[in-house]
């Protein structure tokens, strides 16, 4: 069976949390929008009469189910293929901190459009200077202190979030890396120099033979201006000589 992914066609946006799960698992899958323009993903949002109806994007087809919501994708996913450990406890854990990732991927977000998604960035510039600086000095700090965390709690030096398996949280948590690392460079160096478990896994899922052919492909969007992660060198605050922020 070949899944089919609804998602904006030209960003990574979090429809890459699903892709990179897709690609790791050898799934066969076609990104529809990518193959047949936006309107197929305007048909799909307007089709309230299905059974399991999304109200946002990211959406996959499996057979007849419709699902939607990022973290239950990637749950659902989990079920039918290798990508986390199957006990419930574990897949409980594993849903956990998807949940986590996807409140922070709402804070990343947030840094460039604090107001409102439907306005320009240059209309909520002042703003997003205060939300970025906070994002940068409190809220990145504290989410990737908890993964760091988390890792450091295993100690086999390859254990992966949830133990000895890698899952699809060990994906998001790279895909979440691999973006702050363009959006925000030195923000982000900073932060992530406490940070040497994450940095670690980063490497290791980029080594992971599926991930790493699926990055080199036309597959994986470049990172751009239009996603989540989005480079504003106004935005990648550093605190100045006297320890101030803005
Ligand atoms: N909680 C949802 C959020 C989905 C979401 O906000 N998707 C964006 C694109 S990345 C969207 O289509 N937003 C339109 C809207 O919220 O009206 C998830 O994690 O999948």
């Amino acid at each position: 069976m070949k899944y089919q992914l609804f998602y904006w066609p030209s960003i990574q946006g979090r429809g890459e949390f699903v892709r990179l799960a897709l690609e790791y698992c050898g799934a066969a899958y076609d990104d529809v929008a990518r193959r047949e323009g936006e309107a197929a993903l305007e048909n799909l949002l307007a089709r309230r009469t299905l059974a399991t109806p999304p109200f946002a994007l990211p959406c996959l087809k499996a057979g007849r189910l419709f699902i939607a919501q990022t973290a239950n994708i990637l749950q659902f996913l989990s079920m039918r293929h290798t990508l986390c450990a199957n006990s419930t406890v574990k897949r409980i854990w594993t849903h956990q901190l998807q949940l986590t990732i996807a409140d922070l991927v709402v804070e990343i977000h947030d840094t460039h459009h604090p107001i409102a998604s439907g306005l320009y960035y240059e209309q909520q510039k002042a703003a997003a200077k205060r939300r970025s600086a906070d994002f940068i000095k409190h809220r990145m700090p504290k989410f990737l202190g908890y993964f760091e965390q988390i890792l450091a709690r295993e100690t086999a030096r390859d254990a992966w979030l949830t133990g000895k398996q890698v899952s699809y949280a060990d994906l998001s948590l790279f895909q979440i890396i691999d973006g702050l690392r363009y959006a925000l460079p030195k923000a982000s160096a900073r932060t992530l120099k406490k940070c040497p478990r994450i940095q670690a896994l980063h490497q290791r899922v980029m080594d992971l033979p599926q991930i790493r052919a699926y990055l080199g492909s036309k597959r994986r969007i470049a990172f751009n201006q239009d996603g989540i992660f989005r480079h504003y060198a106004e935005l990648d605050h550093s605190p100045s000589k006297t320890g101030r922020w803005p």
